[in-house]
């Protein structure tokens, strides 16, 4: 999966280790994050994309050539640049967390049931957000977000309540500007650093 200033591309596996041509998905602008998830929990992967300018999270679905998947745009803060997945209101659906960099703050997006994501009210994510972690980190069964606040050298912890709400935020500081941010028990870590535990 690429994106580019140009929009989405996949690009799929040959089956002896190497990629046929990028293969560009229809309708798709300039993208600052891209997930990879079954929304709809019809076996395929869904493609969902901050697509920044654009100002929207935006879900390209159906088993079919990327050129023509269906395209559902929703509306979200300013640009949107960053993604989590986690299943905030445990109803066994996959839901969204975006952070909107223009104007701070994060988003939560609610799957209702049908692989459809309606989007909460954005709340204050306090300093500028670099990376969302996600993870169960005080064992009460909902998924929390730990945030790397980069050059606020802080790590903040939302507390998720359910139904995408998250609260009772503490910060502690941190050594260095933290970039990313993995949570021991989350699969959700896209990249490395050096400052992951
Ligand atoms: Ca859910
Ligand atoms: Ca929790």
């Amino acid at each position: 999966m690429l994106a580019s200033e140009f929009g989405l591309a996949v690009c799929l596996n040959d089956g002896v280790g190497g990629f046929r041509a990028p293969a560009r998905v229809g309708g798709s602008v300039l993208a600052r994050d891209v997930a990879l998830v079954d929304l709809d929990r019809d076996g395929a992967l869904d493609i969902v994309a901050a697509e920044a300018l654009a100002g929207t999270v935006t879900v390209y679905s159906g088993d079919v050539e990327p050129s023509v998947r269906a395209r559902v745009a929703v509306s979200v803060g300013v640009d949107p640049s960053g993604l989590a997945v986690g299943d905030w209101d445990r109803d066994g659906w996959l839901d969204v967390v975006v952070r909107n960099v223009g104007d701070g703050t994060l988003q939560a997006l609610m799957n209702d049931g049908a692989g459809v994501l309606l989007a909460r009210p954005p709340f204050e994510a306090s300093d500028v957000v670099d990376r969302i972690g996600v993870g169960d980190l005080d064992g009460d069964g909902l998924l929390d977000l730990a945030l790397a606040t980069g050059w606020s050298e802080s790590l903040v912890i939302l507390s998720g309540l359910g139904d995408g709400v998250f609260a009772q935020r503490r910060a502690y500081g941190v050594w260095r500007p933290a970039w990313n941010v993995c949570p021991s028990t989350s699969t959700a870590c896209r990249s490395s650093s050096r400052w992951c535990r």
